[in-house]
């Protein structure tokens, strides 16, 4: 589907308007960049890693806030044939070391402000330690203002690795997803024609940039497109209701759209100059759907997609986009359902989602054992999503085979949770559920048994976590119990406490 001989950064210049003095990028603050400033710019970022002694498979490692520099050092490292390997900014110093020691990136890039992770970096002996922030100065920032303004970018071949991103896993430590040119070009390009961009698009991009939903899903539609990105920071509601007047696609999780009509002016008048809501890594709501539509006119588009495989399946751009449902694959992609044991199973009946197709990673960071284990041999990747297609061939997620919680478009595994709670000495007996939420689409809850009688402190327990866990993780609320619910096999039931706490957030 795209040529073997291009890097994914060559795809996206070819596709950059002729007139490099077009906009590309306008910052939260009015600052406006070209596409000639993006080409300059990633130019010299790719010197300056190269300077900094990076090679052709190097991981570039960053937890840096998002920026328009952010956005360059992304793209030089396309260009320098560098891995990109970003973290949530929200991850804690023990999180980021995990991460650096099983990369073992030849470069990190910090938010200068993190000392305690530039320090986990220097123990973990990363050779070059630069900082870049939030108004995208810094070492990085410095070293690529001297760096030569030209640079040819590097030839990859269609299987060379573009970036690295955790994620998480049901039973162990995160492990790192990789993403080829090919992959994520292979997407895009398919994401573009299938949501119908046009010439004069305007993305408002809100999204942070460390996953894929906003890395490889909004930010390549735009570049493919020549189009300008309005570049917020992050989302807030109010920021976004004051841009969208003068733009024409937004992509959000559904947590964006539950407080997007939190806004009293958020209505026809403001939306009418869009042409396309996108939402996704998370299931909307139906309510959500409806109410998005009688306020604004507009039937916003579901799409369903992993960090493995980027975006599986979609609704249609022109055609009936179904609530609930998250469409049929997107072309050139292939899902079938399945049973646990691999096999296929009639149409209409829910089983596990399975994958294949030129979006699907090349396998986890050094662990070949893992990597095995969630293929089948004939190259399909299991996604762990319990799904059911329907007579139209439209997919729909029906709950998911692995133990994940999914708040505010962020995912959590239950696992790493208890674990952490079971450490505390407070603590003798745990169990992490995700129950509704309003906001977040689901709220991580623990459920615990304190080691002695009497009162566990929650607050206590909460501040603790936040010392070693990002705080998106850690329960917004901590349930003492004197028992959790076991079978007779000693399996935690976990659809019992998600029953007796549904109203926990309510
Ligand atoms: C922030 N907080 C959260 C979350 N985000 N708590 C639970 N879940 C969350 N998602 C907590 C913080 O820990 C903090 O708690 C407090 O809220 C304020 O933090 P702040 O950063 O100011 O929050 P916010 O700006 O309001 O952020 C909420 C958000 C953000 C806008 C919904 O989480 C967001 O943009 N999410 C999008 C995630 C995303 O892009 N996912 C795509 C994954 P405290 O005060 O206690 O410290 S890619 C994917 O899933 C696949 C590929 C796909 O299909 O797309
Ligand atoms: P991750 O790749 O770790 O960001 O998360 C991917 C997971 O998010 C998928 O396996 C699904 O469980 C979930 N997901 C993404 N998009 C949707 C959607 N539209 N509806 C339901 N679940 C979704």
């Amino acid at each position: 589907m795209t040529d073997p001989s291009k890097n994914l950064y060559t795809l996206f210049e070819s596709r950059f308007p002729a007139d490099r003095t077009q906009i590309a990028l306008e910052t939260e603050d009015a600052t406006t960049y070209s596409f000639g400033d993006l080409e300059i710019q990633s130019a010299k970022m790719a010197n300056a890693l190269k300077a900094a002694g990076v090679e052709p498979g190097d991981r570039v490692a960053v937890q840096a806030p998002k920026s328009a520099v952010a956005l360059f050092l992304y793209l030089g490292c396309l260009r320098a044939g560098a891995i990109y390997l970003p973290m949530n900014t929200a991850y804690k110093p023990k999180e980021v070391d995990y991460l650096l020691r099983d990369a073992e990136p030849s470069v990190f890039v910090s938010d200068p402000d993190q000392v305690a992770v530039i320090d986990v970096a220097k123990k973990a002996d990363v050779p070059r330690v630069f900082t870049l922030d939030g108004k995208g100065q810094g070492t990085l920032a410095e070293a690529a203002a001297n760096a030569p303004n030209n640079f040819e970018t590097l030839v990859s071949t269609a299987d060379d690795i573009a970036a690295i991103l955790y994620t998480s896993g049901t039973t162990g430590q995160p492990k790192g997803a990789m993403l080829s040119h090919d992959n994520l070009a292979s997407n895009a390009l398919t994401l573009h024609k299938a949501w119908g961009f046009v010439p004069g698009d305007v993305l408002l991009h809100s999204l942070p940039i460390f996953h894929a939903h906003g890395l490889f899903v909004a930010l390549p539609c735009a570049l493919l497109n020549g189009s300008k990105q309005i570049f917020l920071p992050g989302f807030n509601a109010r920021r976004v209701v004051e841009r969208l007047p003068r733009a024409t696609v937004f992509m959000g999780v559904p947590t964006h759209y539950v407080r997007l009509l939190g806004e009293a002016d958020f209505d026809r008048a403001c939306t009418a100059n869009m042409r396309l809501f996108v939402s996704g890594s998370a299931p909307l709501m139906e309510d959500t759907f409806r109410e998005f539509e009688a306020r604004t006119g507009h039937t916003i588009l579901e799409r369903y997609g992993m960090t493995e495989t980027v975006m599986n399946t979609s609704n249609p751009y022109d055609g009936a986009r179904v609530p609930g449902s998250v469409g049929p694959p997107l072309p050139g992609i292939s899902v079938r359902v399945c049973k646990e044991d691999g096999e296929d199973l009639p149409q209409g009946e829910t089983g596990v989602l399975e994958v294949s197709g030129p979006n699907v990673f090349k396998g986890y960071w050094r662990n070949p054992e893992k990597t095995k284990s969630e293929f089948r041999d004939d190259g399909y990747f299991i996604t762990g999503d319990l799904s059911r297609i329907d007579e139209n061939g439209y997919v729909h997620i029906v709950g998911r085979a692995k133990d994940l919680i999914i708040s505010g478009g962020y995912n959590v595994y239950p696992k790493e949770i208890e674990t952490a709670l079971l450490e505390l000495p407070s603590i003798s007996d745990a169990a992490v559920i995700g129950v509704p939420h309003t906001d977040f689409g689901e709220g991580v809850t623990a459920v615990v048994v304190p080691e002695q009688s009497g009162a566990i402190d929650e607050a206590q327990i909460i501040a603790t976590m936040k010392q070693d866990l990002a705080s998106y993780k850690v329960p917004k609320r901590i349930i003492q119990v004197t028992e959790i619910p076991r079978n007779t096999m000693g399996k935690v039931q976990k659809n019992a406490l998600r029953e007796e706490y549904k109203d926990l957030y309510q």
